[in-house]
């Protein structure tokens, strides 16, 4: 999931280098530039449609200084979109372009194409390889179709369905964990990080559903695999040789192979993860000759795949591959966006208390196909959710082939042609931005930047626009595709359940009253974080409901 972050990655890395005043970064900051000019040059695009788009304020940053400066990123792509239309170029580093799809049909016929004719850019997938392997997020066309195949089938409905249980006394602990410290606390109420919780929350629903295994954080067990996942998320000191072969990389991805000290930390962290992971297959290698256990897990499913693929055998290496990835990608995702829920909700009581008022009417645990029927409304806040407080903020991708790319209106050229398509070259970089398009006034009509579960369940709540939003139910927090999110079912199963198990037994507020101002943090996904607190970033006050 590294590839949203890249834009921010190597634009901090052009600050360091230039915020160092000793001559000899500067100097090696200079000859790397060159060099990638020199890269550039040899790549830049020829032909294909000349779109218009904002000017080039920086022969080095383009617009993305700017942009990055700039706290609300998606708004300065949107008012793009109104003056340039639907699909749009924004110049970035060193005079490179990439063409903006701000158009649901132009993106959903990308997507439709991903990891065939479109790829993700060539550092991004060095930086995946060498932090998770060779695993689903890094493969592309029939290695990754084939990979895709063998794990699909651990996430699909019938896998879920059975899993939801699991997931449920999971969240049981967590409730527990909270009731305790509200006792510990006098009874009253408690401030609780609530980021950390969920955290913990989702590494540990992920363990026991997916691979049989409590990693315990909710029983307050200190675990090596937070601090391998924590660290992995963490931005870290880079020297600056570190900086140039990341730079580097995005034009020579064999940069990537060079052992810098983030390289080899980065080795050691995908060591530390594979040793632990290690552990799961083995012991799931013995619930999978026990035939009495039909809840086959995960892993359990994954070997099984691997069984009946008569052609060929899964390696112990492809396995380990893949739940690297299945853990980093589940991980901090699910965490920011169940953050973002209860955040959402104790800054709108009145959301909350309906939501709430549903749940206590239900009654009950629901089962997963309870969670898609009957609680229209929590459905609702979920996909609000989604929408307004996607975890990656954009997709973006390379074209490994000459294409022309429909557009859903017509857009006006640089020379002033009308075109109701585009011709792109192989090489032409594409942007497609989540965050943006979910709260395009555009596409969800001028109410689209406010939290309004309600949209959801009105008859023309969704308009006409954005039902064009293919992805999952008009939305493209999950992506679409071949690659779009595997684990997406799961994921909401686990928000659902966190959720109607915590608004039906807790009410939250924020500790400083519901005006208070929560800012985003990016990094790999978009957190949320109070104004001004430091360490713990999103304390919210959590006391028992009792009617
Ligand atoms: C709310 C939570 C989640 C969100 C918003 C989310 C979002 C996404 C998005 C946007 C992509 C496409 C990335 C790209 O094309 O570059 C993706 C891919 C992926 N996600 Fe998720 N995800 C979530 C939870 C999960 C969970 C729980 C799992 C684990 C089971 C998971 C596993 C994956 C995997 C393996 C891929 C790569 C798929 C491929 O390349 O074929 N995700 N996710
Ligand atoms: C939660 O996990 C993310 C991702 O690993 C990490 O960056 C963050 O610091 C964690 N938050 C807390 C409060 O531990
Ligand atoms: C291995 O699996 C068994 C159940 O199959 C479980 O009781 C045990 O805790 C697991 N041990 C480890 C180290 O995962
Ligand atoms: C979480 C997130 O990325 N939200 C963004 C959605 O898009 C708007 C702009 O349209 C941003 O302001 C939000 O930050």
């Amino acid at each position: 999931m590294n590839a949203p972050s890249t834009f921010v990655d190597v634009y901090n890395v052009f600050q360091d280098i230039f915020r160092s005043a000793s001559a000899i970064d500067v100097t090696v900051g200079l000859a790397t530039v060159w060099v990638l000019r020199l890269a550039v040059r040899a790549t830049r695009k020829k032909s294909g449609t000349k779109l218009r788009g904002p000017e080039n304020p920086s022969l080095l940053f383009g617009v993305v200084k700017e942009l990055f400066e700039k706290p609300d990123w998606g708004a300065a792509l949107e008012g793009w979109s109104k003056e340039y239309g639907v699909a749009y170029e924004i110049p970035t580093f060193f005079g490179q372009k990439r063409v903006i799809l701000w158009d649901p049909k132009a993106a959903a016929y990308v997507l439709s194409r991903d990891s065939w004719a479109y790829a993700r850019l060539p550092g991004v997938k060095a930086s995946i390889a060498r932090r998770m392997g060779k695993g689903l997020l890094w493969a592309q066309g029939e290695s990754h179709q084939r990979q895709r195949r063998s794990i699909a089938p651990s996430f699909n409905s019938n896998a879920i369905r059975k899993l939801c249980p699991t997931i449920h006394r999971t969240v049981d602990k967590l409730k527990a964990a909270w009731e305790a410290s509200i006792e510990a606390n006098g009874g009253g109420s408690v401030v609780l990080d609530v980021e950390k919780w969920m955290n913990f929350t989702s590494l540990d629903s992920f363990g026991t559903a997916g691979f049989s295994y409590d990693f315990g954080s909710l029983d307050g067990k200190p675990n090596a695999m937070i601090s391998v996942l924590d660290a992995f998320a963490a931005p870290s000191a880079q020297s600056v040789l570190d900086r140039i072969v990341f730079l580097l990389s995005n034009f020579f991805p064999i940069a990537m192979r060079v052992p810098t000290k983030q390289n080899k930390m980065l080795d050691n962290l995908r060591v530390r993860l594979s040793e632990i992971c290690g552990i799961l297959v083995d012991n799931a290698t013995t619930e999978k000759e026990d035939t009495s256990n039909e809840q086959l897990s995960t892993i359990g499913l994954l070997l099984k795949a691997e069984d009946e693929d008569s052609g060929r055998c899964v390696t112990r290496e492809e396995v380990l591959a893949q739940m690297r990835v299945l853990f980093i990608a589940s991980y901090e995702t699910t965490s920011s966006s169940m953050t973002w829920a209860l955040v959402e909700l104790a800054r709108h009581p009145d959301i909350q208390t309906k939501l709430r008022a549903e749940l206590l009417t239900f009654g009950g645990e629901p089962s997963y196909d309870q969670f898609n029927t009957d609680l229209p409304y929590l459905d609702a806040v979920v996909q609000e959710i989604l929408r307004l407080r996607p975890a990656p903020q954009e997709l973006i991708r390379r074209a490994d082939e000459d294409d022309v790319i429909p557009l859903s209106e017509p857009v006006r050229t640089k020379s002033g042609e009308v075109v109701d398509s585009i011709t792109t070259e192989r090489g032409t970089e594409i942007g497609i931005s989540i965050s943006g398009m979910n709260r395009s006034e555009a596409i969800w009509g001028p109410d689209a930047k406010v939290f309004r579960p309600e949209r959801w369940l009105e008859a023309d709540g969704v308009t006409n626009k954005a039902q064009e939003v293919k992805g999952h139910r008009h939305l493209l927090s999950f992506g679409d595709g071949p690659r779009a999110c595997v684990g997406k079912l799961f994921a909401i199963a686990e928000i659902k359940t966190v959720l109607s198990v915590v608004i039906k037994n807790f009410v939250f507020e924020m500790r400083d009253g519901p005006d208070t101002k929560v800012e985003i943090i990016r990094g790999i996904t978009l957190r949320p974080k109070v104004a001004g607190e430091d360490g713990t970033k999103v304390p919210l006050r959590i006391r028992q409901y009792r009617g």
